[in-house]
C-alpha cells in the first residue's frame, strides 16, 4: 500500500511526520545519528527522553521533534553485532517493525529511517540493508496510515547497499 524511497542525506533535515533515531537502551543520547538528532532537536528532546526510563533493544518509544522539521522522533536501540548468533537479525527486524507500528499508532503518513546498527554497532551493511528493506516492504503490504517510508543513507556505501537491496524482489 505504501512506498519505500531511498535518498542520501542527513535525517535531521528531513520534513516527515516521524524520523527514527538509532539510539541506545538508555535513550539519553550518544554519537552518530543519535548525537546529530539531539543536537538538532535541542535540549527539550533529552528532557523528554529522561522520563522514558530507557528502551529495550528492538523496541521503540516516541517523543516530540522539538526544533527538528519532523513532528516526532521514534527512538529504537538496534542490536550490537556480536557475530550473528545473538538474535541480531531478529532484533534488527524488531527495531524496524516496532518503529513503523508506533508511527502508525500515531497516525503518521511519512516516516524516515537511518541505517540502524550499521555504524558503531557494526551490523554488516549488506545484510542490514536487506533486513531493513524486507521488513519495511512487508509492513507496507498491510493497511496502515503510512504512505511513504524513506531510508535516509548518510554515506554513499550505505546508499548503494540499500539501493541494491530494494532491487531484490
Ligand atoms: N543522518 C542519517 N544517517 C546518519 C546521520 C545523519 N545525520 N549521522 C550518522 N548517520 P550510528 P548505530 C548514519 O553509529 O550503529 C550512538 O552513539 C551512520 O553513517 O549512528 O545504530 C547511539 O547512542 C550509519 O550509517 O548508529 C548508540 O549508542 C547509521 O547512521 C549507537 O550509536 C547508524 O550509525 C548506535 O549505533
Amino acid at each position: 500500500m505504501g512506498t519505500i524511497k531511498i535518498i542520501q542525506g542527513d535525517i535531521t533535515k528531513i520534513t516527515v511526520d516521524a524520523i527514527v533515531n538509532a539510539s541506545n537502551t538508555t535513550l539519553l543520547g550518544g554519537g552518530g545519528v543519535d548525537g546529530a538528532i539531539h543536537r538538532a532537536a535541542g535540549p527539550q528532546l533529552l528532557a523528554e527522553c529522561r522520563k522514558l526510563n530507557g528502551c529495550p533493544t528492538g523496541e521503540a518509544k516516541i517523543t516530540g521533534g522539538y526544533n527538528l522539521p519532523a513532528k516526532y522522533v521514534i527512538h529504537t536501540p538496534g542490536p550490537i553485532w556480536r557475530g550473528g548468533d545473538h538474535s541480531e537479525v531478529q532484533l534488527l527486524q524488531n527495531s524496524y517493525r516496532n518503529s513503523l507500528q508506533l508511527a502508525a499508532e500515531n497516525n503518521c503518513t511519512t516516516v524516515a529511517f537511518p541505517s540502524i546498527s550499521t555504524g558503531v554497532y557494526h551490523f554488516p551493511l549488506d545484510q542490514a540493508a536487506q533486513i531493513a528493506v524486507t521488513t519495511i516492504k512487508r509492513f507496507l503490504q498491510q493497511p496502515s496510515s503510512i504512505q511513504t517510508v524513506t531510508m535516509v543513507c548518510f554515506d554513499k556505501l550505505t546508499y548503494k547497499s540499500v539501493s541494491e537491496a530494494v532491487k531484490i524482489p
